[in-house]
């Protein structure tokens, strides 16, 4: 397998899941400073222009979150999400199309602003509102982990089981870091973000990015 990247992007998630199945795999860099990501041989893997693309034998796959359900069905020893069919499947599908199409979405609005108006005034302020957006949709992560912890019913983000889950909103809470409330002030994220920044996949997936800590 290939995962074509650019250090911290949305890559993150499935280099970490990578690095939990642990298997070989390539990373291939994408030098956004040089806009490699619009070249034409890129644009061939993902037409949108956007990092990631994994190449898994014949198939070339683009969208985060799509890679990361693959590398779950493809997996299975790995244990990356919950059995076809089951309600923990179901909320596993509910919370990432929630991370992936609400929070990344926000996200790409608080760090493009600029691509959704003409002056900076406006962009100045479409940061602020998606800002505000961001902290209560951390505000619904936070309530579930809250009451995973009250239920005493495991320290991942679906309870007891490890799921691309976990590496998906570890990513979406480190773009986070530069906001007036972080993810990490929030108590029980903090505790999450804590715990899943030891996993030996984890700091791996960081020091072959470049990234060193403190990662959120
Ligand atoms: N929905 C896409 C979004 C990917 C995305 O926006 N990636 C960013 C990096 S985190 C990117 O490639 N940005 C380049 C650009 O927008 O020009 C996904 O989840 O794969």
């Amino acid at each position: 397998m290939k995962l074509y990247f650019s250090p911290g992007n949305a890559n993150l998630a499935p280099h970490m899941i990578l690095e939990e199945i642990g298997l070989p795999f390539e990373l291939i860099l994408v030098d956004r400073a040089k806009n490699e990501q619009l070249s034409p041989e890129y644009l061939k893997l993902n037409p949108s222009g956007r990092i990631p693309v994994l190449v898994d034998g014949e198939l070339v796959l683009f969208e985060t979150a799509a890679i990361c359900l693959h590398l779950a069905d493809t997996h299975p020893e790995a244990n990356l999400a919950p059995a076809f069919g089951t309600p923990q499947r179901a909320h596993l599908y509910k919370w990432l199309m929630y991370m992936t199409n609400t929070l990344q979405a926000e996200l790409l609005t608080y760090f493009y602003p600029d691509r959704l108006c003409d002056d900076e005034i406006t962009a100045t302020q479409i940061k602020a509102k998606a800002e505000i957006r961001v902290g209560s949709m951390l505000d619904i992560l936070e309530g579930v982990l809250k009451e995973n912890s009250e239920k005493a019913i495991g320290k991942f983000f679906i309870g007891e089981q490890f799921t691309i889950l976990d590496p998906f909103l570890f990513m979406l809470c480190r773009w986070t870091r530069g906001m007036t409330k972080p993810a990490k002030l929030y108590p029980h994220l903090a505790l999450y973000l804590e715990h899943l920044s030891k996993r030996p996949a984890v700091i791996r997936a960081f020091e072959k990015e470049g990234i060193e800590a403190p990662y959120y």
